[in-house]
Formats: structure tokens, C-alpha cells, sequence
């Protein structure tokens, strides 16, 4: 049976949008067509799939559910969330600029401070969180209003309606990376976002096994661009990737409202710890996006970023004393992950005005037993902090 999913609540969406059960042998799960190349009758007569670079029947399924579930038009999945990012700057000329924030992963800075800037684009960093900053960095070239909401890793809160709102008479297009919240949680295009974008590799594919993109529109003549650019540049998905993050998808919902309520209980631990100096978690009521954040997302999300009273070297001790938590980069898995930014996932911002301090930890909190989570921070801090003391 084949339902018209589109119509259907956003969990049914994700388990079955591109994903009916395969017509020739009736398997429920869609096959992983681990294939290049495709047979044609005759030359220039097939069945819609020519070369895999092109088009991929697995990776098919990936455009089509994550197009549902952002409700956008199209989308279009690459190797790695930069790989989606570059892809993007496609649709860019040399001359153009790009605002982006000031908080943002090292390595999209990274990209479009080394490479995308090579060919002639101009970027320049702001507190996208400030609306006054936004309208006074805009400069009559922008091309690109680039957000991350919640931000990586000091989890500012951006308002993308008042953002779309603010550029509607400006030329300047909106893209969300909406890696930390994922699509269950918060929807940017029906905010006024023109792009978003995902690294598949986080919650989306939610287990830590693939690194992969995806970026999703509603613009027709930027899908063109885009798909041409998708072909001739080939920084494609392969088929057993876009399976697994087809298969991460099934249960993003679940995972995402444990994520939030384990991340929740773990702020709220932190935010009363003597030895944490301050906490980035949008759920907390103090926190400054608190309110615009409770109107454009479902929940907060399983980020959770801290410092630490201290210096950099009990940062550093803290990060490698915890059990459960493992010291990895990335985020967005089943597991716990702790991180030092500075050092780690934000090392490639060391010197631009944009550094993260030294203090900072940031927590990627998993579905593990909530109170295993806590405990493990609790023996961690204790552990650590006062032997510090007494150095
Ligand atoms: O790693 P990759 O799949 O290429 O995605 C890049 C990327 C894009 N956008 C955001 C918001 C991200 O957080 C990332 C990757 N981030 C990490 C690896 C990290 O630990 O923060």
C-alpha cells in the first residue's frame, strides 16, 4: 500500500516519504542500490537513473523524505554537511558577500575564510542574535544572511523570522544551518528561510556512524543551479550512507524529545553546580533566546555548553574525566560527547576575533539513563576542581 505521506504528521513522514516497499521483491526496507551505473536499452532510453554520480535510487529516497520533513520542494544530500556548505556558494559570484555569525562551526568558518574567499566572495562576521547588528553589517552585495540557531557552541538563539523579515526588500538570501536543532524541532522555511542546511552526519543520522549533507529549498532556478553543481562538482553521498541516515531518520523524533529532556535535567545540574561558572542552554529561563527560542522550536535540542571556574587546564582535565560522556568531537548521536572547543571542533577560529574561550566545554547530551549522565558530570567536577584548587 502507497499513502500520499506528504498529508500525513511528521513522524509518519520520516519513516515512510521515499521509502514505499520495493515493487519487485516487496522489501519493506528500500534496497541500498549499490550500483554506478545503470543499464540502458537503448542508447538514451532508461528507466530515469544513467550514472551514480547523477542520481542514485538510495540517495533518491534522501532527497524526497528530507524535502518533507523541512517542507521544502527539493532538497539534495552531499558527502558532508562543508560538502552541502560549498555546494551552496555555488550559487554565489565573485564580488558577492556573506554575512555570517560570529558563532559558528570552525569549520564552515574555516571553508569561507580558506577557500570559498579564494574566488572573489567577501564574508564578514556579526551577532546574528542582534537584530541592530544585523541591519547595520547588511551591505547592498550581500548575497548570503548565513545563520546557525541554535549556534555552535554558545548556543545563541537567532531570529529567523525577524532575520527573513529584515532582508525581504534586500537581495540577500536566508540560510539556516539547522544542524543542532533537526527538522523535528524546528522548521526554518516556514520561518522565511530561503535555504537550509544539515549536517546528516549529527542528529539526523543520530548513531555517529556517516558524515554526510543536505541542503533543501523551495526555489526552482536554485535547484537547477544546485543539481547541475551536485553532478559536476560529485561531492555525492554514497548509497550505504544515504541508507543510514534514511534509517537515523526513522526515529529522529523519539531520539530528539530524549535528547531535550536529558539535555534539560543536565542544564539545570549544571546551572546549580558551585564549580560551573556559567550555562549556554536555550531551555534554561535565563537564558537570552529563552523566548524567541520557545516560539520557533518545538524543544531545545541536546546541546549543552558550560565554563568552568577555573583556567584552561581544569577545562581541559574536565573534558577527560568523564565516563560516559566520551571526549570526541561531533555531536548529535545516541552517545554522550564532551568537547573542548577552544581546542578541539573551534580550533580553526584561534585568532580571528571569534574564539571560544578557554573555559568552555561543550556537551553533546545522548539518550543514555539521565541520571548516569549527571552522575558521570558530578564525579567529573569533583574530581577535578578542587585538586586544582589546592595546586
Ligand atoms: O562535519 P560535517 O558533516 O562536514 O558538517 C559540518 C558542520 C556544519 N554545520 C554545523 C552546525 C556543524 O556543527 C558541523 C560539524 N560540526 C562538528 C563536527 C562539531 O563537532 O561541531
Amino acid at each position: 500500500m502507497t499513502s500520499n505521506w506528504q498529508e500525513s504528521a511528521f513522524e509518519t513522514r520520516a519513516i515512510h516519504v521515499g521509502q514505499d516497499p520495493d515493487p519487485t521483491t516487496g522489501a519493506v526496507i528500500p534496497p541500498i542500490y549499490q550500483t554506478s551505473t545503470y543499464v540502458q536499452e537503448a542508447v538514451g532510453v532508461h528507466k530515469g537513473y544513467e550514472y551514480s554520480r547523477t542520481d542514485n535510487p538510495t540517495r533518491t529516497a534522501l532527497h524526497e523524505v528530507m524535502a518533507a520533513l523541512e517542507g521544502g520542494a527539493w532538497a539534495l544530500a552531499y558527502a558532508s554537511g562543508l560538502a552541502a556548505t560549498q555546494n551552496l556558494a555555488y550559487l554565489l559570484n565573485p564580488g558577492d558577500h556573506v554575512l555570517l555569525s560570529d558563532d559558528t562551526y570552525g569549520g564552515t568558518y574555516r571553508l569561507f575564510a580558506k577557500v570559498i574567499g579564494r574566488y572573489g566572495i567577501d564574508f564578514s562576521l556579526a551577532d546574528l542574535s542582534d537584530l541592530d547588528a544585523v541591519r547595520a553589517a547588511l551591505r547592498p552585495n550581500t548575497r548570503f544572511v548565513w545563520v546557525e540557531t541554535p549556534t555552535n557552541p554558545y548556543l545563541k538563539i537567532v531570529d529567523i523570522r525577524a532575520i527573513a523579515g529584515i532582508i525581504v526588500d534586500h537581495p540577500a538570501r536566508l540560510v539556516v544551518d539547522n544542524t543542532f536543532a533537526s527538522p523535528y524541532l524546528q522548521q526554518p522555511l516556514s520561518l522565511g528561510a530561503d535555504y537550509v542546511l544539515h549536517s546528516t552526519t549529527k542528529y539526523l543520522g543520530g548513531h555517529s556512524d556517516v558524515v554526510g549533507g543536505v541542503v533543501v529549498g523551495n526555489d526552482p532556478d536554485a535547484y537547477e543551479t544546485l543539481k547541475f553543481h551536485q553532478n559536476a562538482a560529485g561531492a555525492v553521498p554514497g548509497p550505504f550512507d544515504c541508507w543510514l541516515t534514511l534509517r537515523g531518520i526513522k526515529t529522529l523524533a523519539v531520539r530528539m524529545d530524549r535528547h531535550s529532556a536529558n539535555a534539560r535535567a543536565v542544564a539545570e545540574f549544571l546551572h546549580r553546580h558551585e564549580f560551573v561558572d556559567r550555562v549556554f542552554y536555550p531551555g534554561l529561563p535565563d537564558h537570552l533566546g529563552h523566548d524567541i527560542a520557545q516560539r520557533q522550536m518545538r524543544d531545545f535540542s541536546g546541546m549543552v555548553s558550560f565554563t568552568v571556574r577555573g583556567d584552561f587546564e581544569v577545562a581541559a582535565e574536565v573534558a577527560k574525566s568523564t565516563k560516559v560522556f566520551q571526549l570526541a568531537e561531533s555531536l548529535g548521536g545516541v552517545e554522550s560527547l564532551i568537547e573542548h572547543p577552544g581546542q578541539m571542533t573551534h580550533a580553526s577560529v584561534a585568532g580571528t576575533g571569534a574564539e571560544v574561550e578557554d573555559t568552555l566545554i561543550r556537551l553533546s547530551v545522548g539518550i543514555e539513563n539521565v541520571t548516569d549522565l549527571v552522575d558521570d558530570l558530578e564525579q567529573a567536577l569533583a574530581a577535578v576542581i578542587p585538586a586544582a584548587a589546592l595546586r
